[in-house]
C-alpha cells in the first residue's frame, strides 16, 4: 500500500518486463550484476550503472544491442540502485511522480517487485543495518491521513490543483445537502472588522437564499448596468443581502446569477470564478525569516538573493490586485500586507535593525521585523539560514502576537517562504486558524546528492535533519503550495522534482518517510514569478533608459585599474560581453563558467567575460561556501591567465543600476549566462530576458521550463562545460554570419516573458487560490484536523529536539548581549 501514491503506474510494464529482459541477455547480465555487487554495499546512480555495463560488455555490437533493448529501458528509468550483495534493488521512475521498485538477485537474476517501504529498508542496510532491521524504527506516513482527499491521476495534471479542486467541490456540492450547508455557513461568516458581507442571517437556508436570489436578480436586472451599488443597497439589505456583490448593478447581477446556478447545479467554472471574486482576502502575512531582508543594500549578501526580490515584487503585485478586487466588490476596505522577517541588531549598514519599514511603491504594505530571542536575550548578528531553527518557535509566538495587534485581528491568508518561513507560517496559521500557503523557492534536499541517506555527514554543517523535518511539516500543513515551475513539483522526464523527492525517502537513524507528500496532491499549483517591468525593460526602450548610471557602468566595466569594486580588465572593448551575476554559492557554478571560458580558446577570442558576485577577499565573507568560491575564482584567473579578458565585479545591491547593467551588456550584443549546477527558478534569467539580453541558462531546474531552447534563449548543461562553452561560441559564430540572429533570440526571449512570466498573472492566480483553498479547507475540516494532530506530534517529538541540538551562539559561548 502506498496511500500517497498514484494508483496508475505507467512504468509497471518496465518492472513486469524485467525478468524477461534479464533472461534474454543472461550471460552478460550475470557478469554485469556480479560487477555491481562485486564492490560491496553501495548506492549507484543510473550513469554509474551504465558505465559499469559499458566496461563489462566488451563487444561493442552486443553492448549497444543490450543498451538499446529492454535492459536499456530499465536503465533509462532507473534513478538509483541500492546494492547489498547478493541483491541489487532498483528505484525506477518512468513518469513524473510515478515510481516502482524491484529487487534482483545477482546470482540467479530472479526479480521481485517490492514496495517503497521495502526498498527504503533495503537501502538503509548500506548505511545502518541495525536501523534497517529495527521493527520499531520511526516511520512517517502522512498519506495515512489523506484517505478522503481526492488525488489527481495524470502526471500532466500535476501543478494544476486549483482547477481540480473546483471540480472536486462541484461534486461535493452536487446533491449533497451537508456540503451545501457548509456553503451557507461559509457565506454567513464573511466579514471584516465586524462588517458583514454577502448575506446575513435572514438567508440561513439554501431555500431562502435561492428564493431571495431570484427576486433580487430580477430587481437588479431592471437597473441601468452602471448604477452604483449605494443606490440600491437598501433594497438588497431588506431581502438579506449585504455588501460585497459588486460596485454596480451589472456586477451584482452577474454574481447573483452565478450563485443561483451553483445552487441549482454546480459547475467548476462558476465555482472557481465565484469563489475567486468573494470578499475573503484583505489582510495577508508573508513570512521570510532569515535575512538580510530589506529593500536596499542587501542583495547579493549570503542567503539574500532572489527570495527577497520575489517577495517585494509579489507584495506590490498582490496589493494592486487586492485593491482592484476590493473596488470591484464595491467595498471600502483598506487591505494590509505585512512581510515578517527577523530583526538583526548588527545590521551592517542595512535597515534590518528597523522594526517597521514601509514597502516602496505600495500604500498598505510594510516589513515587520521581530528579533530572534532566547532566554539569554536577543541575537545580534546575522546567522546562516542553516542555523536559524532553534529560534523559530519563539519567533512564531512573538510574531503572531504582533501581527494580531497590528492587523487588529487575524490575517486572511498566511504565506511562508523557504523552510524557515514555512515552518513559522505553519505554526502561526494553525494557531490562528488561517488558510496557509507555502512557497519553497528551493528545497535543499535535491541540491546535495544523497543528502537524505548521508544526512549524518551533512548535519554538522547544514542541519538537514531539522530542515527536512520542517519541510515535511510545512508541506503537509499547508492548504496550498505555490511552485514556480512544474519541475519544482514533479521534475522532468529524467530528473525527479524537488517535492517529488519528498514522496518516499529515508534518513537512516532518524526516520523513514514512507509517504511524505504526493506530487498528485491537488494542493500543488504553479504560479511563476516575473520581474518588475518598470525596472527590467528592453534595452531598445531608449527613452526609459536610466542614463544617469551610464558613467558609473562605463567605469564598472571598462576602467583599467583594480579597486574594491572590480578586478581584472577588458583589453578589447569591441568584443561582446558574456555576463553572469549570482551569489557566490557552489551551486551557482560561477567558477564553473569561469573555467569553461578559460579553457575555450575560440570563445575567448570572440567575447569578454564579466562576472558579478561575492567579494574579492575571502576573509571578508562570513559564508563558508562563498569563501571557498572566492579562492577558487582567484585561482582560475591565475591558471588561465584571464586578466585582459575578464572583469570580476563584487556583489551589487542596486536593482536599478543592475537593470542598466544588463541593458549595457545587451548594447555590446552580449549574452547572459546562468550556469548553475541546479537552479530552482532563476530570477536573473527572467531579468536578463526582460532586458532583451539573449540568455544561456542551465538545463538543471527551473530555467529548463522558462527557456525554449533555440527559440527564446538556450539551455546549457552545467555538467558538460565543453559542450556548453561551444554552444555559446557557436551562437557568436552564427551571429557573425547572420547579424539578425542575435535580435531574433532577444525578441524570442521577450515574447516568452510577456506570455508566461509576469507578476500580474501571478497575483491573480495566487489570490484565486487563497479563496478556493479557503473553502476547500472548510469542506475537509475533519480530515484536516486529524492530520494537524499528527503534525503537532511530529513537531513536538521530532522537530523541537532536532532544533535544540543545533544550539544557539550563547551556548557556544559567543559574545552576547542581554535583552534589549
Ligand atoms: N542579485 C543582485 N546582486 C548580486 C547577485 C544577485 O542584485 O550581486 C539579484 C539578482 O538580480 C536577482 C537575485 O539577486 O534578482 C537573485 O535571484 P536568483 O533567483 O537568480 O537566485 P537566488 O539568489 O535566489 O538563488
Ligand atoms: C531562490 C532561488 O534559489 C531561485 O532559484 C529563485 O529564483 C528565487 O529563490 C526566487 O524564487
Amino acid at each position: 500500500r502506498s496511500a500517497s501514491r498514484n494508483v496508475f503506474s505507467s512504468s509497471k510494464w518496465i518492472v513486469d518486463s524485467m525478468p524477461d529482459a534479464l533472461r534474454q541477455s543472461r550471460f552478460h547480465m550475470k557478469r554485469c550484476f556480479a560487477r555491481f555487487t562485486g564492490m560491496g554495499r553501495r548506492l549507484m546512480k543510473s550513469q554509474h550503472l551504465k558505465e559499469e555495463i559499458e566496461s563489462t560488455i566488451e563487444d561493442k555490437l552486443e553492448r549497444s544491442k543490450i543498451l538499446e533493448g529492454s535492459v536499456g529501458d530499465i536503465l533509462n528509468s532507473t534513478q538509483e540502485a541500492a546494492v547489498v550483495p547478493p541483491y541489487v534493488a532498483f528505484a525506477m521512475r518512468h513518469n513524473p511522480g510515478v515510481w516502482d521498485y524491484a529487487k534482483v538477485n545477482a546470482e540467479n537474476l530472479s526479480v521481485v517487485i517490492i514496495t517503497a517501504k521495502e526498498y527504503l529498508k533495503f537501502k538503509e542496510m548500506i548505511i545502518d543495518e541495525n536501523w534497517a532491521k529495527d521493527d520499531n524504527a520511526l516511520e512517517v506516513d502522512f498519506g495515512a491521513f489523506d484517505f478522503s482527499t481526492p488525488r489527481l491521476s495524470l502526471s500532466s495534471s500535476i501543478g494544476n490543483g486549483m482547477n481540480y479542486v473546483s471540480k472536486f467541490m462541484t461534486t461535493k456540492f452536487s446533491g449533497n445537502s451537508e456540503s451545501a450547508k457548509t456553503l451557507i455557513e461559509y457565506l454567513l461568516a464573511l466579514s471584516h472588522h465586524g462588517e458583514k458581507f454577502m448575506i446575513n442571517e435572514t438567508l440561513n437556508t439554501i431555500k431562502k437564499l435561492q428564493e431571495a436570489l431570484i427576486i433580487a436578480e430580477v430587481f437588479v436586472s431592471a437597473l441601468p448596468k452602471d448604477t452604483p451599488y449605494q443606490n440600491f443597497e437598501q433594497k438588497l439589505k431588506e431581502w438579506g443581502f449585504e455588501k460585497g456583490w459588486g460596485n454596480n448593478a451589472e456586477r451584482v447581477r452577474e454574481k447573483m446569477r452565478m450563485l443561483s446556478e451553483i445552487l441549482q447545479a454546480p459547475d467548476p467554472t462558476n465555482i472557481e470564478v465565484f469563489f475567486g471574486q468573494l470578499p475573503v482576502i484583505f489582510n495577508i502575512v508573508i513570512f521570510s525569516v532569515h535575512g538580510y531582508f530589506g529593500q536596499s543594500d542587501v542583495l547579493g549578501l549570503p542567503d539574500t538573493g532572489g527570495q527577497v526580490v520575489y517577495i517585494l515584487d509579489q507584495v506590490k503585485a498582490l496589493e494592486e490586485e487586492l485593491l482592484s478586487r476590493i473596488k470591484q466588490q464595491g467595498l471600502n476596505v483598506k487591505p494590509q500586507i505585512i512581510v515578517v522577517t527577523r530583526l538583526i541588531p548588527d545590521a551592517q549598514g542595512t535597515k534590518c535593525n528597523q522594526e517597521i519599514e514601509p514597502i516602496i511603491n505600495t500604500t498598505h504594505s510594510y516589513i515587520l521585523r521581530i528579533p530572534f530571542r532566547t532566554e539569554m536575550g536577543v541575537l545580534r548578528q546575522w546567522i546562516s539560514r542553516f542555523d536559524v531553527y532553534p529560534y523559530l518557535e519563539r519567533f512564531s509566538q512573538d510574531a503572531s502576537a504582533k501581527i494580531v495587534e497590528l492587523m487588529e485581528g487575524k490575517p486572511d491568508l498566511i504565506i511562508g517562504n523557504y523552510t524557515d518561513g514555512n515552518i513559522v507560517a505553519s505554526l502561526v496559521a494553525s494557531k490562528l486558524g488561517v488558510t496557509q500557503a507555502t512557497i519553497a523557492h528551493a528545497l535543499e534536499k535535491t541540491k546535495y546528492e544523497d543528502s537524505d541517506m548521508k544526512w549524518k555527514e551533512f548535519d554538522p554543517k547544514y542541519h538537514f535533519s531539522c530542515q527536512f523535518t520542517a519541510d515535511l511539516i510545512a508541506m503537509n500543513a499547508a492548504d496550498f503550495i505555490v511552485a514556480s515551475t512544474y519541475q519544482e513539483i514533479a521534475g522532468s522526464k529524467n530528473r525527479p522534482g524537488q517535492y517529488e523527492s519528498h514522496v518516499e525517502f529515508t534518513m537512516p537513524g532518524l526516520f523513514r518517510v514512507v509517504s511524505g507528500i504526493s506530487a498528485f496532491d491537488p494542493k500543488f499549483n504553479i504560479a511563476s514569478p516575473g520581474a518588475d517591468q518598470s525596472i527590467y525593460f528592453p534595452f531598445t526602450e531608449n527613452h526609459n533608459r536610466l542614463t544617469k548610471f551610464q558613467p558609473a557602468i562605463e567605469e564598472l566595466l571598462y576602467s583599467k585599474k583594480d579597486n574594491d569594486e572590480h578586478i581584472g580588465f577588458l583589453a578589447d572593448r569591441k568584443k561582446p560581453i558574456i555576463f553572469s551575476m549570482a551569489r557566490l554559492d557552489i551551486v551557482k557554478n560561477i567558477t564553473g563558467l569561469t573555467e569553461w571560458y578559460g579553457k575555450n580558446k575560440k570563445l575567448r577570442s570572440q567575447v569578454n567575460l564579466v562576472i558579478v558576485g561575492g567579494f574579492f577577499n575571502p576573509s571578508k565573507s562570513k559564508d563558508r561556501e562563498e569563501m571557498a568560491e572566492i579562492k577558487k575564482m582567484h585561482a582560475l584567473i591565475e591558471k588561465y591567465q584571464l586578466k585582459g579578458q575578464i572583469r570580476w565585479i563584487a556583489a551589487q545591491t542596486d536593482r536599478y543600476r543592475n537593470s542598466e547593467l544588463y541593458r549595457s551588456i545587451a548594447d555590446t550584443k552580449g549574452a547572459f549566462v546562468q550556469p548553475a549546477l541546479y537552479e530552482a527558478f532563476g530570477l536573473t534569467v527572467i531579468e536578463a530576458m526582460n532586458c532583451g539580453l539573449p540568455t544561456f541558462a542551465t538545463n538543471q531546474g527551473g530555467p529548463a521550463e522558462i527557456i525554449v531552447d533555440g527559440v527564446s534563449g538556450f539551455l546549457i548543461d552545467p555538467n558538460n562545460g565543453d559542450e556548453s562553452s561551444n554552444k555559446i561560441s557557436d551562437f557568436y559564430e552564427k551571429c557573425k554570419g547572420d547579424p539578425e540572429y542575435w535580435h531574433r533570440i532577444s525578441q524570442g526571449g521577450l515574447k516568452r516573458i510577456y506570455e508566461c512570466y509576469t507578476w500580474k498573472i501571478y497575483a491573480t492566480r495566487v489570490l484565486n487560490m487563497g479563496s478556493a483553498y479557503g473553502v476547500w479547507r472548510q469542506l475537509n475540516k475533519e480530515q484536516k484536523q486529524a492530520k494537524q494532530r499528527y503534525i503537532d506530534m511530529f513537531y513536538n517529538l521530532q522537530f523541537r529536539k532536532l532544533a535544540k541540538n543545533i544550539g544557539t551562539p550563547s551556548e557556544e559561548k559567543q559574545p552576547f548581549t542581554p535583552t534589549e
